[in-house]
């Protein structure tokens, strides 16, 4: 791809694959505007300065460190293979699977029992790593697609693949037994950037954490009553504390607050437990602190 020539900053996805469409969507959550089409080689947004350029995932670690783009989204795995040396600037908490060690389930192999053993694998720096790190010596046979079916075909006694349902290995007799690495979508970036650039990746940088963090966070409204105020100021302090009002009847309170996720239900118990009623509950799109 010939490069583009122009101060804006150059994003690298995905073009077809797993990958592609959420990372389209978390972009758009980000409240960048663009088109995408099939076929396209790159976009540019119509409200911020960034073009979006599309290609193999396998390549954008190399795009990013030679600065033809400035940012990428790419899974982890791919990274930890390529021992690619970038800066990993967030998770995005998308694309999350683990490379894991499968074995027949009739063969009750365990980690132990697979030294001398056959692994075929797409990730063969990986499971080399991980294999010496265990110091359990193996043999390692490359396969790039359909590896799943590699000890049926008699080729191997066990493979290290990606996993996130764990359908395809059940589908294949196989069952996972150690996992290698979890994985998930990373933005990347190639750390000499100018100035201006670095400018509107911190401009960038805001809205991408401010769409994670609504992930986190729950928006609730309650009716409560007036006598346990400050139990209620305990339970939820929401993001500097929740907002109070008053309802139309006497002792009663309406009370909404911003709750993480992590701990909603147990404060939803302990809300109850204080007499709040006619609960509601919403999600949030940004949260920006
Ligand atoms: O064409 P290009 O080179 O760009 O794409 P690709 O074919 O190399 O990658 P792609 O699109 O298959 O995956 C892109 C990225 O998605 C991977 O690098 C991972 O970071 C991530 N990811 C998330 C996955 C999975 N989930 C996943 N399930 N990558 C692969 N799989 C495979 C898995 O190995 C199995 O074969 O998908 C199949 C279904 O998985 P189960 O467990 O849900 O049955
Ligand atoms: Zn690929």
């Amino acid at each position: 791809m010939k490069k583009l020539q122009n101060q804006n900053l150059k994003i690298a996805v995905q073009k077809s694959g797993r990958l592609s469409q959420p990372t389209l969507e978390f972009l758009k959550q980000a409240g960048l505007e663009f088109e995408s089409y099939k076929q396209q080689l790159f976009t540019t947004c119509n409200n911020f300065p960034l073009e979006i350029l599309y290609m193999r995932d396998d390549d954008i670690p190399n795009y990013v460190i030679d600065g033809s783009a400035d940012l990428g989204i790419v899974g982890g795995n791919v990274l930890e293979e390529m021992s690619i040396k970038v800066d990993r600037l967030l998770g995005l908490g998308f694309g999350k699977c683990s490379l894991v060690v499968a074995v027949p389930k009739e063969s009750k192999l365990s980690l132990d029992k697979l030294n001398g053993k056959q692994i075929a694998t797409s990730y063969p720096n990986i499971t080399e790593k991980y294999f010496k790190a265990k110091k359990i010596p193996v043999s390692i046979s490359l396969l790039n697609g359909s590896v799943e079916i590699a000890p049926t075909m008699g080729i191997a006694d066990a493979i290290v693949d990606m996993m996130s349902s764990g359908s395809t290995l059940a589908m294949n007799d196989l069952i996972p037994i150690e996992t290698v690495i979890r994985s998930e979508a990373t933005l990347i970036r190639n750390p000499t950037m100018s100035a201006s650039k670095k400018e509107l990746l911190d401009r960038l940088m805001t809205r991408f954490n401010g769409v994670l963090a609504a992930k986190q966070y729950k928006y609730i409204m309650m009716n409560a009553p007036e006598d346990k105020l400050e139990e209620i100021k305990r339970v939820i302090p929401g993001l500097k504390s929740p907002t109070i009002s008053r309802l139309a009847i006497p002792g009663w309170l309406s009370v909404q607050a911003v709750v993480k996720e992590d701990v909603f239900w147990e404060t939803m118990e302990e809300m109850k437990k204080l007499g709040a009623a006619g609960i509601i509950v919403l999600p949030i799109e940004k949260v920006i602190v």
